[in-house]
């Protein structure tokens, strides 16, 4: 115990000192993503980075933030994709539990994840609250996991580990999403294409938006929140596609036939040493409209209670508030 107490003041001690000679740079995401032969993040040109884009996903669509839920307690995830010819993208992530995580000390008590989500969900100078769509800046430290380059808090409690986000432009708009088809991606055996470059091949379009047209779910029985369903296109070639935990997933039916899918392309690789695999599409929400699996954010009808957008207001809908009633959506309700 006593040399716990020890380690974990040693530790504190060499974060606050490396704090003091932080280095932090402006980088593109192209710049922070580099990965060398293994598919392992290069970069280490500094401690800290700032990198700027538009956020992909509102995070409580992607992770469950509730405190004590999950193996590492509420999560926050948002994804961040660079403008112009920066072609690549980051995420952003925050947990509960670090301790759970090897060689890490501390964890957040439920009240401070809370106060952490609502400090990270907001723009520090206008009080804004974020959402997919707009334009911001982060600044903090970094950690490779599985394939990517995260910022995060290098999975520490201590306020010198924090990050933070500003609002650059409100609703700026989702990126039109880079249509792809799975021979991009996958090679004539249904393998995962590596390319160390990130010109082709996967990497390319990592932590980006994508859109994959005419394919057709073959495991629809795996249709839920948090599921992985599985898309194959007419030469035969598949890719796993990752629900999100929006709440479209138990409202609507599994969509069937041919159909579209719009995602964040994502890594996270079998291994932590070799991360040439692992890559997946992400899909936060669905909207139900039957033909492209996304969420397109314009509901229809100007019905206030038709929480199904089925355009009436009736007992399907009182059950869904019923069941929801005196919810608080963690991080975003009572936050000051
Ligand atoms: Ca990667
Ligand atoms: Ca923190
Ligand atoms: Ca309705």
């Amino acid at each position: 115990m006593n040399r716990t107490i020890v380690l974990v003041g040693i530790l504190a001690l060499t974060l606050v000192a490396a704090t003091k000679g932080t280095t932090v740079a402006e980088v593109t995401h192209w710049e922070l993503q580099a990965v060398d032969a293994d598919g392992v993040g290069t970069y280490n040109a500094t401690d800290k980075v700032i990198i700027t884009g538009i956020v992909l996903n509102n995070p409580e669509e992607m992770l469950n933030p509730t405190p004590g839920t999950g193996y590492m307690g509420g999560e926050w995830q948002i994804y961040i994709q660079g403008e112009g010819n920066d072609h690549a993208g980051t995420a952003v992530y925050l947990g509960q539990y670090y301790a759970k995580v090897g060689g890490q000390s501390g964890s957040y008590t439920d009240e401070q994840l809370l106060s952490e989500l609502c400090r990270i969900n907001r723009d520090p100078n206008t009080g804004y609250t974020f959402a997919a769509g707009d334009g911001v800046k982060v600044t903090g430290w970094y950690k490779f996991y599985k394939g990517k380059i995260n910022v995060n808090e290098q999975h520490e409690t201590l306020p010198a580990l924090d990050f933070e986000v500003e609002l650059l432009e409100p609703a700026a708009g989702l990126p039109q999403p880079e249509a792809i088809t799975l021979d991009m991606v996958k090679d004539d055996g249904d393998q995962y294409i590596f390319d160390q470059t990130r010109l082709t091949g996967c990497e390319y379009y990592q932590a980006r938006l994508v859109r994959v047209n005419d394919v057709n779910i073959i495991n629809p029985g795996n249709w839920t929140p948090d599921g992985t369903i599985t898309i194959m296109d007419s030469t035969g070639r598949t890719f796993p596609v990752k629900l999100g935990i929006g709440d479209g997933f138990t409202r609507y039916d599994c969509p069937t036939g041919q159909i579209d899918v719009i995602a964040i392309f994502d890594q996270e690789s079998s291994g932590y040493m070799v991360c040439k695999d692992g890559y997946r599409l992400w899909v936060v929400d669905y909207d139900g409209n039957g033909l492209v699996l996304t969420d397109r954010g314009h509901k229809r009808g100007n019905l206030p209670g038709d929480i199904n957008a089925d355009f009436k207001v009736d007992f399907i809908d009182f059950a869904e508030m019923a069941a929801n009633w005196l919810g608080c959506a963690p991080g975003l309700c009572d936050c000051d």
